[in-house]
């Protein structure tokens, strides 16, 4: 008999039980779906919205073999080096506020993994979770059938050889004072859980998360290169991230 992770062998990242994980269905958090290797959590929570699945249902898997990042990108993790989780939400404010499910996850599980690692995490904008600069953590978000998907990917004990890129990183590489992966997961459920009640009783007022995300966001202030959807570029100084969520450049 095969249970998810019974057959790792790298002691350092034990698996996730499910019976851990029910303490997490609370809030708007309704069911745990954990899966051992699955091409995509985004596609399995979207397969679940399509077939009608209600709000809160939270997909975690401990290897995926089709990790999606934005625009047509990979996003590659080893087996349980990271949390890989999509959370399945079916909003009561407008779907004009809808787009602001990303940056609330973003800002959430920021806050999460600086309260539980002591490790600085910051956002860049749009959506990745960044420590001085390096990529710890991407978020995807997608409309389906009605529910907003957010899938966000987060590199716990990575090591340096196993990061796709050179400017990647992750909580082990940063010195996090816990790299268990269940507390991380349950604290950042715990945040999104918080913050998603709060911008549902507001109808879906960015005003506190935008605020929020001001304070964690390390692009305000900085010199960027923006390309537009034209193909053209524009350079800058970021100098806002204004009330629809765009970010608002100086180019003189
Ligand atoms: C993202 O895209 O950063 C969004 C990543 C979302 C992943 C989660 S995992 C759970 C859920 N299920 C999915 O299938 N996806 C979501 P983007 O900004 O396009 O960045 C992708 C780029 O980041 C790649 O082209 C690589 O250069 C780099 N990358 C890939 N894997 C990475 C990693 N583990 N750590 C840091 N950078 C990575």
């Amino acid at each position: 008999m095969t249970s998810p992770g019974s057959a790792y062998t790298d002691l350092d990242r034990p698996p996730l039980r499910r019976v851990d994980l029910e303490r997490a269905c609370q809030g708007p958090w309704t069911s745990i779906d954990l899966r051992d290797e699955i091409g995509s959590t985004n596609d399995v929570a979207a397969e679940s919205a399509r077939g009608g699945a209600g709000s809160g249902l939270v997909v975690i898997a401990e290897a995926q073999t089709g990790g999606r990042g934005r625009l047509g990108r990979q996003w590659l993790s080893p087996p349980r080096a990271g949390l890989t989780v999509s959370m399945m939400l079916r909003p009561t404010p407008p779907p004009a506020q809808w787009p602001w499910l990303p940056a609330l996850v973003a800002v959430a599980a920021a806050t999460a993994l600086t309260e539980r690692t002591e490790v600085d995490v910051r956002l860049k904008w749009p959506n990745d979770l960044v420590v001085d600069g390096r990529k710890l953590g991407g978020l995807l978000a997608e409309i389906v059938a009605d529910a907003v998907i957010v899938g966000i990917g987060i590199n716990v004990s990575t090591r340096r050889a196993e990061l796709p890129r050179p400017d990647a990183t992750s909580l082990a590489l940063e010195g996090a004072t816990a790299t268990d992966r269940l507390p991380l997961l349950l604290a950042l459920l715990r945040h999104v859980g918080t913050d998603y009640h709060a911008w549902s009783e507001a109808a879906g007022d960015p005003a506190t998360l935008l605020a929020a995300y001001r304070r964690l966001c390390t692009t305000i202030g900085r010199r960027v290169r923006a390309e537009l959807p034209d193909g053209s570029a524009v350079e800058g100084e970021a100098v806002d991230v204004d009330s629809r969520g765009h970010l608002v450049i100086d180019v003189e």
